[in-house]
């Protein structure tokens, strides 16, 4: 789902070439991809991780949108976020008290715009928010109060000159395609201390002499954010292991 398709009668009648495309969940030809978070349920940030590994493998721009805004104080969100900005764009908005959504709004102007994240954080709803907020969207609405039973895996809504690309939940299991020992090269703030390791190819993990670990003693590099990256390179390399047996 998502190529770009001229649809006649439920004909297709061609199919562009990809820009881009995402596995998990499965899209493509995607300006940017929403990983949408809430206070409830609470995130995954390995997921959030995973995603943001995926979208700079294909080159796709990134927005954090923190939705249900309102269940949680702005200093704890904006404290939760600070170590994805620099990954991505944040956005703190609230589907149900439209909070945020204009800002939204104007940034997925032309463009197409997957909605991704765990079940239940709030995609269907932002979508629905958005689509009541725009003129231009027709009948989006109508489209969407079909109820949730017709929700497929991917639905696809004009808005504001683009596509708001509607995903259900997947598994936190599936994976990102990348080696273990190249998952570094995803993380600038590591490689930018490396020449300071002991050995050249340090992944920072058991190594002695390591930069990484005694930036983390002094206190001086984000712990939560090295703890995602241990626990990640941790499931990369059991998955490798089972590919072997
Ligand atoms: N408090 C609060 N609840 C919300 C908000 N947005 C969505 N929800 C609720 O969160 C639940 C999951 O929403 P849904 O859009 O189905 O999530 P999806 O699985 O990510 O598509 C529903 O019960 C919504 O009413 C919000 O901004 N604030
Ligand atoms: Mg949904
Ligand atoms: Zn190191």
């Amino acid at each position: 789902m998502g190529d770009r398709v001229e649809v006649e009668e439920d004909v297709i009648e061609s199919v562009y070439p990809r820009k881009n495309v995402l596995i998990r969940p499965y899209v493509a030809n995607i300006d940017a991809l929403f990983i949408v978070l809430a206070p409830v349920p609470e995130p995954d940030w390995v997921l959030v991780e995973k995603l943001l590994l995926n979208c700079r493998q294909e080159g796709i721009p990134v927005a954090i949108v923190f939705n249900k805004c309102e269940l949680m104080a702005r200093e704890e969100e904006e404290r939760l976020l600070a170590p994805y900005r620099r990954d991505a764009d944040v956005f703190f908005v609230s589907a149900k008290k439209q909070i945020g959504l204009d800002a939204l709004a104007s940034y997925i102007e032309g463009k197409t715009v997957c909605f991704a994240g765990q079940s239940a954080v709030g995609k269907t709803s932002l979508v629905a928010a958005l689509g009541s907020k725009d003129l231009v969207v027709g009948d989006l609405s109508k489209r969407i109060r079909r109820g949730k039973n017709t929700t497929r895996a991917v639905e696809i809504h004009d808005f504001a000159g683009g596509k708001l690309v509607d995903t259900c939940g997947f598994s936190v299991a599936e994976s990102i395609d990348i080696k273990p020992e190249e998952l570094i090269y995803y993380y600038e703030d590591f490689l930018k201390v490396q020449n300071k390791c002991r050995f050249a190819n340090c992944k920072h993990i058991s190594e002695p002499g390591c930069a990484v670990k005694k930036m983390l003693e002094e206190g001086t590099f984000d712990k939560d954010r090295y703890e995602r990256y241990v626990k990640l390179y941790r499931e990369l390399e059991e998955r490798r292991k089972k590919q072997y047996v």
